[in-house]
């Protein structure tokens, strides 16, 4: 592949070699736990570090190396740490960057356990979290404090779809020499935003969804510095453990592969979605950043390369309205997530972001009327007229 290879064909070759032995043109699910030494002196040479090559999977394993590699390509960055979970790759960076005595400032609107974890474990750990509305960023330069170490944030945030200016947010943070920034760019995918080329230092992503694509297995990854990537590989995720299984790292380096035909599909599809619901005589009002009217749309033409597939939208009639939409929809699925070929709906206060306090809730824009849905790849006449025959029966 030459190195200024467009972004799709990175997506199918990058982090990849064929097998030299067999000539498999996949890359095998090394379904091991422990790699051999040739000698004790060998062991004794990797364990110090001195000889690369692999001791054990929890440190380490081929099928992780080729999608960390693909990753860091894709996110542009130096280096990629596989997880187990979107919230392994949230706690593993939090926890390498954060100590006693430190301070972090987070967005208000963030996936519910990603608040959960910031509001009530790293207290635990004397770690002082703000959470603060970074659509003004005039509002972080506000709390910085002098040992503020991290900016955290979603963008676009779930389930609200709120954006935060990524270039202004690095070059304030630039102005700090501790202050790392840390972007989940879960919505977007490396495919329609990449923070670190706007000067962001960490990405992390649940792999769970636009990743892995399918709907069938759960993970995370962390781009950045290769300094950093070192540390978290060798400290919170060797020591906590919360690793990624061979053959969840094949489910998504598979994943990746069809990336960008899947993302293409599901914006034109949200798009039209979007639009549907917004000429909708039950519905009250439409997140999208894609519409020309959303308060965002200058900043996600900016900053993003398209506009995704989750749409967020409250209904005149409320949560009722919501539940009754829920329970009458056939074709869009009732299940949390997002990202997968199938359209899914949900309830965010209800479910996704029920562990956060209603009142913070309500103050991040996430009502109780707020229904979230997450465009798939089916035919968008399909997934439409579902949505039609449901919202019908509320006018
Ligand atoms: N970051 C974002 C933006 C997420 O949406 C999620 C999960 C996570 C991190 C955590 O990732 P996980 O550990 O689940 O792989 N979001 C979910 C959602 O909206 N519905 O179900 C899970």
């Amino acid at each position: 592949m030459k190195k200024d290879a467009k972004f799709a064909t990175r997506a199918v070759h990058a982090g990849e070699s064929h097998c030299k032995e067999t000539g498999a043109l996949r890359v095998p699910i090394y379904q091991s736990s422990t790699f051999v030494f040739e000698s004790a002196e060998q062991g004794a040479r990797r364990f110090a570090g001195e000889e690369p090559g692999y001791i054990y999977t929890r440190l380490g394993n081929p099928t992780q190396t080729a999608l960390e590699k693909k990753m860091a390509d894709l996110e542009g960055g130096e280096a990629a740490i596989a997880v187990a979970s979107g919230m392994a790759a949230v706690s593993g960076v939090v926890l390498a960057l954060l100590q006693a005595g430190d301070h972090m400032i987070a967005s208000d609107t963030l996936y519910g356990c990603t608040h959960a974890l910031f509001a009530e474990m790293l207290p635990k750990w004397n770690i002082e979290v703000d959470f603060i509305d970074m659509t003004e960023i005039s509002n972080i330069k506000a709390a910085i404090k002098p040992n503020t170490k991290v900016i955290y944030t979603e963008t676009p945030a779930n389930p609200t779809l709120t954006l935060v200016d990524l270039e202004s947010l690095a070059n304030i943070a630039k102005e700090h020499q501790n202050i790392t920034t840390v972007v989940d760019n879960t919505f977007m995918s490396p495919y329609l935003q990449n923070p670190i080329a706007l000067g962001i230092d960490v990405v992390i992503h649940s792999a769970t969804k636009y990743i892995g694509g399918h709907g069938d297995t759960i993970a995370g990854i962390i781009v950045g510095p290769q300094e950093l990537i070192d540390i978290i590989r060798m400290t919170t995720i060797k020591d906590i453990g919360g690793i990624i299984a061979p053959f969840d790292a094949f489910l998504l380096l598979r994943g990746l592969k069809t990336l960008t035909v899947r993302i293409d599909r599901i914006n034109e599809n949200a798009m039209q979605v979007a639009k549907f619901l917004k000429n909708h005589p039950a519905v009250d009002k439409v997140y999208y950043p894609g519409l020309p009217d959303h308060p965002q749309h200058e900043l996600a033409k900016k900053q993003q390369r398209g506009f995704g597939g989750v749409i967020a939208f409250e209904l005149k009639d409320g949560l009722d309205a919501g539940r009754q939409l829920m329970n009458t929809v056939n074709l869009c699925i009732l299940a949390v997530s997002l990202g997968d070929v199938d359209t899914l709906i949900q309830h965010p206060a209800s479910m996704t972001h029920s562990v956060v306090p209603q009142e913070e809730r309500e103050a991040a824009g996430i009502t109780d009327g707020l229904v979230r849905l997450s465009v798939g790849i089916e035919h968008v006449e399909d997934i439409i007229a579902d949505l039609q025959q449901a919202l019908d029966q509320l006018v």
